[in-house]
């Protein structure tokens, strides 16, 4: 079982910034988490890019390499087609998952382009929705 957990931009700030919004932890402490949660059920791999063209071609390579994608597009959630075009295309299912509570925020939050081409949404659990996503990966995978 190998899981493509795909972070998208400014991801890489967290812990630094906006603490109230975000919390104080970072990326890499929320990847040792999920690293440590997933122990041996499933294989890890992690990655971040500010890139929205980057998140594609990893979307889009994810079927030789994994067989669930959890996937923070951070504010790409709320604006991108392409994103969108590049679940909707893949034979991996996706997970969304967000660390706020997308509907709790500000209006133009509420709307995800990729919601429609995600299995389901995951939001406003802090990191915990990381594990959530993985234990939503799993289940996936098992129950297909
Ligand atoms: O709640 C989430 O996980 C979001 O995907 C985070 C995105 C935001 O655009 C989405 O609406 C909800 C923002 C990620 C940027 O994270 C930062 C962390 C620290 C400082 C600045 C930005």
């Amino acid at each position: 079982m190998n899981i493509l957990f795909l972070n998208g931009p400014n991801l890489n700030l967290l812990g630094q910034r906006q603490p109230e919004i975000y919390g104080d932890t970072t990326l890499a402490d929320i990847e040792s988490t999920v690293r440590e949660y997933a122990g041996d059920k499933a294989q890890i791999d992690f990655r971040q890019t500010n890139d929205e063209g980057e998140l594609v071609t990893w979307i889009q390579e994810a079927s030789e390499q994994a067989d669930v994608i959890v996937i923070n597009a951070a504010a790409y959630t709320h604006t991108s087609v392409a994103l969108r075009d590049a679940i909707a295309a893949s034979d991996v299912p996706a997970i969304e998952i967000h660390i706020s509570n997308i509907h709790a925020r500000e209006e133009f939050r509420h709307n995800s382009l990729i919601a429609p081409v995600c299995q389901g949404q995951i939001s406003g659990f802090g990191q915990i929705s990381y594990l959530l996503g993985f234990d939503a990966a799993l289940s996936l995978k098992k129950c297909r």
